[in-house]
This record gives C-alpha cells, structure tokens and sequence, in this order.
C-alpha cells in the first residue's frame, strides 16, 4: 500500500487555490472515495487511522499543521482504491460544522468506545446526522473499539452492537486501535462495500453532477496517476 499526505485548508473553509501534479502520465485514474471518521470525542477515531495509516499507536499526525486528511491506496482482488480518510481532529463539539464534513463521503465510519455507554447511544445522533446529509447514498459503518480493555470494562455487548446494526442497515465491527486488532479487516470490509460501478467511480473522482468535491480540490497528489482525475474536478467545480 502507499500513502499520501494531503495539506488543506479545514474542510469547513471554501477550497483555495489547489496545487496540481503535472501531467504527463498514462496511467489510468484511481477510483477515490472519502471516508469520514465520526463518533463522540475520545472513542478513538484518530487512533484507528492512525494504526491503519502508520500501523502505530502513538503516532500524531494530526500535530502536522494543515492536515485534514490523510490518502492510502488499498489493492483489491478485482481493482484499486483510493480512499481519503478524513478525521474530524476535535470538530465533533461543533455540530454545525458537521454537515459539510459528511458531504461527498463514500463511507461513514461512525464509532463508539464499547466502555462507554452513552458513546454508544449518541451513534445514534450520527448516524442521523449522516443520513441527513447523505440519505442512502452512504455505506455507513458502526465501530465498537477499545475490545482490548476486557469484558470487566465492558458497557456495550458486541450483541447489543450487532443488533443495532442490523436494525439500522449498518455495518458493523469491534476493534482494537491500541492491540491493531480488526482494524486491517475494517478496512478491508469497507473497501469492498465500496460502489464499484463506473457511474458510482466517476462520481467519487468527481466527474459526477454537483459533486464537486472539496477533497478533490484541495488535494496535493504526490502521485501523477490522479492527474486526470484532479483536472476533471477542477473543470466541475463550481466554485
Ligand atoms: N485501551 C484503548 N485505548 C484506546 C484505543 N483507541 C484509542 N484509545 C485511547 O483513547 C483516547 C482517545 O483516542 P483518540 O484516538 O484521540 O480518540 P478520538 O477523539 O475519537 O480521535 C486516547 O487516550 C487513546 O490512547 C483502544 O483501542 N484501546
Ligand atoms: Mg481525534
């Protein structure tokens, strides 16, 4: 896998003039998808990138200046992904901000600490808030993580998650950011539920109507193959 860093202005800021690769390059563009991380503060939102990012869990990245999210190419059986993860980096206090954040996402990862109880039920609002924005347009997630503190710390059931999943049309999956456990598997499951039709990749590279995406705009590829891509956002862009 290979990564990227994108520097952008917060996704809540109107996009500023992008700087784009050169061209140059026969390479096909990469299907790219956004991924938002949602979920109360503190359940663990930047950890679980961070281990899929860096496989680490220490590691910072937010104290970059100017990072909102980071880019990881994932090679699948049948085709490669690109998936931009977009961490919201403190602005869950500042619901309003929210809306726009989730727009244009392929994916919400909405998660919850499972030794915390009302973690849990404010996935509630989350996912609402996702569906609000997206409708069904959405491949939604529900996460439990933190399974590595033990059943005595426990306050959800992976039961009690499931069962909400299902009743919702989620997702689901419990991990352990700080054990690395599940979290390559999480991945893995959310770049398979990917639409994969052409109509569906052109839109997530930006081709599609309205869809205009900041993440596109904003984007610093270091990697020539998106080049045709990037241009192509930037003749839809209305802004
Ligand atoms: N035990 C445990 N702690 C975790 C796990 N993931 C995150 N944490 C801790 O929970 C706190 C909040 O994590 P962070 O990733 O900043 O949460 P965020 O606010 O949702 O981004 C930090 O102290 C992390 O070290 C995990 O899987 N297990
Ligand atoms: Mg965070």
């Amino acid at each position: 896998m290979t990564e990227e860093k994108a520097a952008a202005p917060a996704p809540a800021k109107a996009p500023s003039g992008a700087k784009r690769p050169a061209t140059g390059t026969s390479l096909a563009p990469l299907a790219k998808y956004k991924l938002v991380f949602l979920g109360d503060q503190s359940v663990g939102k930047t950890s679980i990138i961070t281990r899929f990012m860096y496989d680490n869990f220490d590691r910072h990245y937010q104290a970059t200046i100017g990072i909102d999210f980071l880019s990881k190419t994932m090679y699948l059986e049948d085709r490669t992904v690109r998936l931009q993860l977009w961490d919201t980096a403190g602005q869950e206090r500042f619901r309003s901000l929210i809306p726009s954040y989730i727009r244009d996402s392929s994916v919400a990862v909405v998660v919850y600490d499972v030794s915390n109880r009302a973690s849990f039920l404010n996935t509630t609002k989350w996912v609402e808030d996702v569906r609000a924005e997206r409708g069904n347009d959405v491949v939604i997630c529900l996460v439990g993580n933190k399974t590595d503190l033990g059943n005595d710390k426990r306050q959800v059931s992976t039961e009690e998650g499931e069962e909400r999943a299902t009743k919702d049309g989620l997702m689901f999956m419990e991990c352990s950011a700080k054990a690395g456990y599940n979290v390559k598997s999480l991945f893995r499951k959310l770049a398979t539920a990917l639409p994969g039709s052409t109509d569906a990749n052109a839109a997530a590279n930006g081709n599609g109507a309205g869809l205009a995406t900041q993440a596109g705009n904003n984007l610093i590829d270091v990697k020539l193959s998106a080049a045709p891509a990037n241009l192509d956002e930037a003749k839809s862009c209305g802004c």
